[in-house]
């Protein structure tokens, strides 16, 4: 039994060499031989060990994350619930397959799901391994269940890199470019975006409710996926109001309301889900990232009618829902209910967003700071005006990195930053982190 580890990974931010170190340097060369250019690093320290929201690199370094491995690790590194989970496991067996022969761990997650999900009606859920994947079966079952094709996506939203969700995302470089041809059958519409569009949320739901009839028909509408609050695009909160209205208007039409919850999901923004904030009972759910404390797995949950339309054997894959990724996911719920991380994630949101503010009176670089619970951004701007400014996005984020801090930039622009602590940072790491990004942001302006 773990019970906890051995202390070499510090509990403060420390930075003992350059950064990247010599032996990331090293590694990092070493790569370029066999590992496809394609896949870049934002921050190419090589990482060695972690334990709550610090990483130790190669060099001695210890890397405070506010990223979270882009909002995966919500509970934190070297949870010795999931480290005990994981290993009981591992011993035990590492695959059955499910479509062979099933195992318990399976079923208590779908019973999570389940539970922790918006609406107290009839659910079954099914597991798999990565979110884009967890997203193209939740269209394969809404077209199957509806018997139409047309899929609703909005502007800035980001669903995947498979075929499916790469016509889904809407931002072209990286994700896209020269990729195609895309799968057809996908229609994009406004998302509601207040610090751009200026609309209230009844507004922009009939901006786009019109679109959608005019352009598409909504009899031939299978589905409407949005990302409550959008990830990648960049942290783009809707205005209140806007996601009610799009799912009365998908109920009245008998289209199938899919929450992407991939990134806003488990906690992150203080409610187990984001839709809940507005009291939106999505039609399916998919969710992954945070759901198994860094192990993959993905799942759809929605409404065991559509669910279950599904013909004998329609659903599956080798991996999905593999026991080890199930135990994690048990712990990590277990981890987020015993330790009150919904609360957690509404006292980091306060906290961050009152620094933000203070940064803002000083610097007009920063339009809009925006996000919900410990999902929080700021947009930069060209001075006096709505300019995206991506290069002072991507200067604060060199400045962080080179002080030992991660954080991640977003937006279709490139100019958002965005926070995702896990949420098991403490006040002075959490104190921390924001003083190097208000030296950042004071370095650049
Ligand atoms: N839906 C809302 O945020 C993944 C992508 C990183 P996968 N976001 C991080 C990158 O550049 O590839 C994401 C998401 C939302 C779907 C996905 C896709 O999840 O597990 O990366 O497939």
């Amino acid at each position: 039994m773990v019970t906890s580890l051995e202390p070499v990974v510090g509990t403060e931010r420390k930075v003992v060499t350059e950064l990247p170190g010599p032996k990331s340097r090293a590694l990092h060369e070493r790569r370029k031989a066999v590992v496809s250019a394609g896949l870049t690093n934002g921050f190419p320290i090589y990482i060695e060990r972690a334990d709550g929201a610090i990483l130790l690199d190669v060099d001695g370094n210890q890397i405070l994350d506010l990223g979270s491995g882009i909002a995966v690790t919500s509970i934190g590194h070297a949870v010795p619930e999931v480290i005990n989970a994981v290993s009981a496991q591992v011993a035990a067996f590492t695959h059955t397959c499910f479509m062979v022969t099933p195992y318990e761990s399976y079923i208590e997650v779908c019973e999570e799901l389940a539970k922790l999900t918006p609406g107290t009606h009839a659910k079954t859920s099914a597991l798999f391994n990565s979110g884009a994947e967890a997203v193209e079966n939740a269209v394969k079952v809404a077209r199957l269940a509806t018997g139409r094709q047309a899929v609703i996506v909005f502007d800035h939203a980001y669903h995947g890199r498979t075929n499916l969700t790469m016509a889904l995302t809407a931002k072209n470089m990286p994700y896209k470019d020269r990729f195609g041809p895309f799968a057809p059958e996908i229609y994009r519409v406004a998302m509601s975006y207040p610090f751009r569009d200026g609309l209230s949320g009844a507004e922009a739901a009939a901006r786009a409710i019109s679109e959608i009839e005019t352009t598409v028909g909504a009899h031939n509408v299978a589905a409407l996926l949005i990302e409550p609050i959008q990830g990648e695009g960049g942290f783009v909160v809707p205005a209140e109001g806007f996601l009610p209205a799009l799912s009365k208007w998908t109920s009245d039409n008998g289209v199938v309301f899919i929450a992407d919850e991939i990134q806003s999901g488990f906690c992150r923004t203080g409610d187990w889900f984001a839709v809940d904030h507005e009291g939106v009972i999505p039609d399916m759910v998919t969710t992954a990232k945070g759901l198994a404390g860094g192990m993959p797995l993905a799942a759809v949950t929605g409404r065991a009618e559509l669910m279950n339309a599904v013909h004998e054997g329609g659903l599956g894959g080798t991996y999905g829902g593999n026991p080890v990724a199930a135990v994690a996911a048990l712990a990590t719920i277990k981890t987020m209910r015993d330790r009150d991380l919904l609360g957690r994630a509404r006292e980091i949101g306060q906290i961050v967003t009152t620094a933000l503010r203070d940064l803002q009176r000083d610097t007009a670089m920063i339009g809009d700071i925006r996000g919900r619970g410990a999902m929080i951004a700021m947009e930069l701007v060209e001075p006096g005006t709505t300019t995206p400014n991506a290069a002072a996005a991507k200067a604060i984020v060199n400045y962080c990195n080179q002080h030992g801090v991660i954080a991640l930039a977003c937006g279709t622009s490139g100019n958002v930053i965005r926070l995702l602590p896990p949420l098991v940072i403490t006040n002075e790491q959490l104190a921390d982190g924001l003083s190097v990004l208000a030296d950042a942001v004071r370095s650049v302006h």
